[in-house]
């Protein structure tokens, strides 16, 4: 009868931690989408934006890197007022935070021909 007692008791407890271990595994879910959202990359190399489009929830980050061994790039938006990175030098990068959702089209700004694409959405 006390055995049985105790087992209950123990069983409630056991519960009662999986509950609050549960909760806290639930608070921690959020935070990795968060931390994936904010790490979209852009390489720029041989004379391309890859991927040349992407899609990206707003908050985003985006940060484009030059990967070429020694031409330089820049990001263009010409649709806003021609917002413009610094020249990229091989191994630099330029980081822009996409809060409003709509397209954002862009090109290099020495090398007209080179494309890409943000498309940010809800
Ligand atoms: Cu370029």
């Amino acid at each position: 009868m006390s055995a049985g007692g105790y087992d209950i008791l123990t069983a409630g407890w056991l519960r009662r931690a999986g509950a609050v271990l549960l909760a806290v595994c639930v608070a921690m879910v959020p935070l990795a989408p968060a931390a994936a959202d904010s790490d979209v990359e852009v390489v720029i190399g041989n004379m391309r934006f890859e991927p040349s489009a992407v899609t990206i929830k707003a908050g985003t980050t985006v940060t484009w890197v030059n990967r070429e061994k020694r031409t330089n790039h820049s990001v263009l938006f010409e649709q806003e007022n021609n917002l413009e990175s610094d020249r990229l030098f091989p191994g630099e990068t330029y980081r822009r935070t996409f809060d409003r959702p709509g397209a954002y089209p862009y090109r290099c700004g020495p090398h007209p021909e080179m494309r890409g694409l943000i498309e940010v959405i809800e």
